[in-house]
């Protein structure tokens, strides 16, 4: 796998970057983002990993980013989980990793080998040059794509690990919580939020589960506004995709949409609805091809 990717673009014209993070198989709340960006002149857009999972999402996901301009990104922890998941090299016995292998069984109807590959081989950086400014992308820190390091309560230093002195704008994902900050150093940290698996967050002022993006919009050599931005989507027509796709695991992923529930880690749950549902068995079939 290649660890960094490298995008020149014209210096000269002004730039308007939609900021994509975490949409998680939810095509519907991606589109929504997409038609508000659009609506408010985008020029760029770019995305930060975790493109597929638990939503019922898959190539019309790929497919749309693709008509962006998005072809690679950094490598979210999901698409290590659905890649591992895919060849068989999870644990099944953990409740949480059956939750992704059953999700990669599912996928394996719309995805080909190639797009596996391609997921596979994304890298963990990718670095943009803009008007004089250089941003690098990363899903969490430039060397590690999951842990907890980074959610907007932590310490300082663990932002400036996003920092070199090469870097005046560093954009990071996986937290799902929209956050504009500075490096020790004065340089510009932005998570955008998530687009599709809102989280009910700790705090009545953090309460939303509206679709999340960042608008970046870059002026000659300057950052001139960052917008943090949340958009509306219909949540019904995102589960009724989900009834009619057969999506696995329906009812958690209902909660996530409706209620801001996180299933991901409550082991508990996840053991139960795979027991309720067959999904053991199918899985311990799937992992014996
Ligand atoms: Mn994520």
């Amino acid at each position: 796998m290649s660890s960094k990717a490298d995008i020149e673009t014209d210096s000269f014209a002004p730039h308007k970057i939609a900021v994509l993070a975490d949409v998680h198989g939810n095509y519907t709340a991606l589109r929504a983002v997409v038609a508000d960006a659009k609506r408010h002149k985008a020029t760029d857009f770019w995305f930060l990993g975790d493109v597929l999972l638990p939503g019922p999402g898959s190539t019309d996901i790929l497919a749309l980013l693709a008509d962006l301009g998005i072809t690679t990104w950094p490598r979210g922890n999901w698409e290590d989980l659905l890649v591992n998941g895919h060849a068989k090299n999870l644990d099944v016995t953990d409740p949480q990793r059956l939750y992704f292998t059953r999700h990669a069984m599912y996928q394996d109807q719309f995805l080909d080998a190639t797009t596996y590959q391609r997921l596979a081989d994304m890298p963990l950086t990718v670095t943009h040059h803009i008007g004089g400014l250089t941003f690098r992308l990363s899903h969490n820190l430039p060397d590690k794509n999951y842990g907890q390091e980074l959610i907007p309560t932590e310490q300082q230093a663990n932002f400036d690990r996003l920092l070199t002195s090469e870097i005046d704008v560093a954009l990071y994902g996986h937290t799902h919580r929209q956050l504009m900050r500075y490096g020790s150093d004065g340089q510009l940290i932005v998570n955008p939020g998530t687009v599709g698996m809102a989280f009910t967050n700790p705090g009545k002022v953090q309460h939303d589960l509206r679709a999340m993006y960042a608008l970046i919009t870059v002026a000659g050599s300057r950052v001139t506004n960052v917008d943090l931005r949340k958009v509306e989507y219909d949540k019904d027509a995102e589960l009724e995709r989900a009834r009619v796709r057969k999506l696995p695991y329906f009812d958690l992923y209902s909660d996530q949409i409706l209620a801001g529930v996180g299933y991901t880690h409550n082991r508990p749950v996840l053991a139960a609805y795979a027991g309720a549902h067959g999904y053991v068995a199918e899985v311990a079939r799937y992992v014996e091809q």
